[in-house]
């Protein structure tokens, strides 16, 4: 069986997830406050490796230099003494009223500069407590209203906004990497970037492109109805993969942000066998809520639920790949085919052309009758989730 979370596994979690006390749109909060000290502490006694923060989760909106200062000292305090890394930072640019037009994309110029101030400020600390991913989710980046919101001249600002950082960055000399975040909608009507591809393709536009990523979210693709298996492949694919949030989602609804294997089971655990043969180094961390319902106790019950849903996955994607069966089945299903290029080496389109045996000797009827044997494979892969092949 899996065995308890260790540093190697490089877990990780928000101070914002523990740390949330339960406020919806409808209700007040069921939880108070968490200290950061005391949620660095328990997630280090639970198995974690490293803990993230928003700016304003760790010094209060609107503290002063003095404050701020303390606030941070503290912080460092509890690091050294538990080994906690800060593996990444972001920016609170979604919860004072001065951003309900967004940050980098909203309407008011002024607004736009401030929000520059405020990550860059953040960075400065993040780049302090050796974080190397920057995450930047632009939840309030977005219009209820098409007229309200040229999408155009938008993402201009919004290029603009993202180069100024990664000039920021290599001015300043730190290793840090951007990672954009996105969703589709919530808090706003529509967000910008609401997708995986549609962030990859702003970062093809960037003028540091090399420099930034994504962080995608589990249920916020999932929200907008898409696989995230796939889109996970894609951003692997194409380099982008710096950083993950994992969560749970029961499909197109709200962002509910369970404990990780609580939404799309499955899906879950195509993902960790994804991460884990896929070539992904980086933090596995976990952006999630523990549910209204619960206590303190049920905070730190969720906390470890996560880590322990991803072990037993990784656990099951093992043997899943371990197993013979499992691998003739792969064999007869053409993944080991699919690796192999469609061109042989050197051949050219002409080439291609005299080839008889590609078009005019090819026999569609029998290509058709090939059987792939999908279903033997994805029910071996179910099997081994649950534990009959265990
Ligand atoms: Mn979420």
């Amino acid at each position: 069986m899996a065995g308890q979370p260790t540093r190697d596994d490089k877990f990780s979690f928000g101070l914002w997830t523990v740390g949330w006390r339960a406020a919806d749109p409808f209700g007040e909060p069921t939880r108070s406050p968490l200290d950061p000290v005391e949620a660095v502490h328990r997630l280090a006694e639970l198995g974690a490796w490293g803990v993230t923060f928003h700016d304003d989760d760790l010094i209060p909106f609107g503290s002063d230099d003095a404050a701020r200062e303390r606030h941070i000292e503290r912080f460092r305090v509890a690091l050294e003494a538990t080994g906690m890394v800060v593996p990444m930072a972001t920016t609170n640019l979604f919860a004072h009223p001065v951003f309900k037009d967004g940050a980098l994309t909203s309407n008011d110029r002024g607004i736009r500069r401030f929000a520059l101030r405020k990550v860059m400020r953040n960075l400065d600390l993040a780049a302090e407590l050796g974080a190397r991913t920057y995450v930047l989710w632009g939840g309030r980046e977005g219009s209820e209203t098409d007229a309200a919101k040229d999408v155009r001249a938008a993402l201009d600002r919004y290029r603009e906004g993202i180069d100024t950082l990664c000039q920021y960055v290599l001015d300043q000399g730190y290793d840090i990497r951007l990672a954009l975040e996105p969703k589709p909608n919530e808090p706003r009507g529509d967000i910008l970037l609401p997708t995986i591809g549609h962030a990859l393709a702003f970062i093809a536009q960037l003028e540091h492109g090399e420099l930034v990523g994504v962080n995608p979210e589990v249920g916020h693709e999932q929200m907008a109805g898409l696989n995230f298996v796939h889109g996970i492949g894609q951003a692997l694919w194409a380099g982008k993969l710096f950083h993950i949030d994992l969560n749970g989602q029961k499909g197109p609804r709200y962002d509910q942000d369970l404990v990780f294997g609580h939404g799309d089971l499955l899906s879950a655990f195509f993902l960790v066998d994804l991460l884990e043969h896929g070539g992904y180094d980086g933090p596995r961390h976990f952006d999630y809520k523990p549910p209204r319902t619960e206590t303190i106790d049920g905070v730190w019950a969720s906390a470890a639920a996560n880590m322990r849903t991803y072990l037993l996955l990784r656990e099951r994607a093992e043997a899943f790949r371990a197993d013979g069966r499992v691998q003739r089945a792969m064999r007869r299903a053409g993944l080991d085919e699919l690796a192999v290029p469609t061109l042989a080496d050197g051949e050219t389109p002409a080439d291609l052309l005299a080839d008889r045996t590609a078009f005019e000797d090819f026999d569609p009827d029998a290509a058709a009758s090939r059987d792939y044997g999908f279903v033997t494979l994805a029910q071996l892969a179910l099997e081994h989730l649950v534990g009959a092949q265990a």
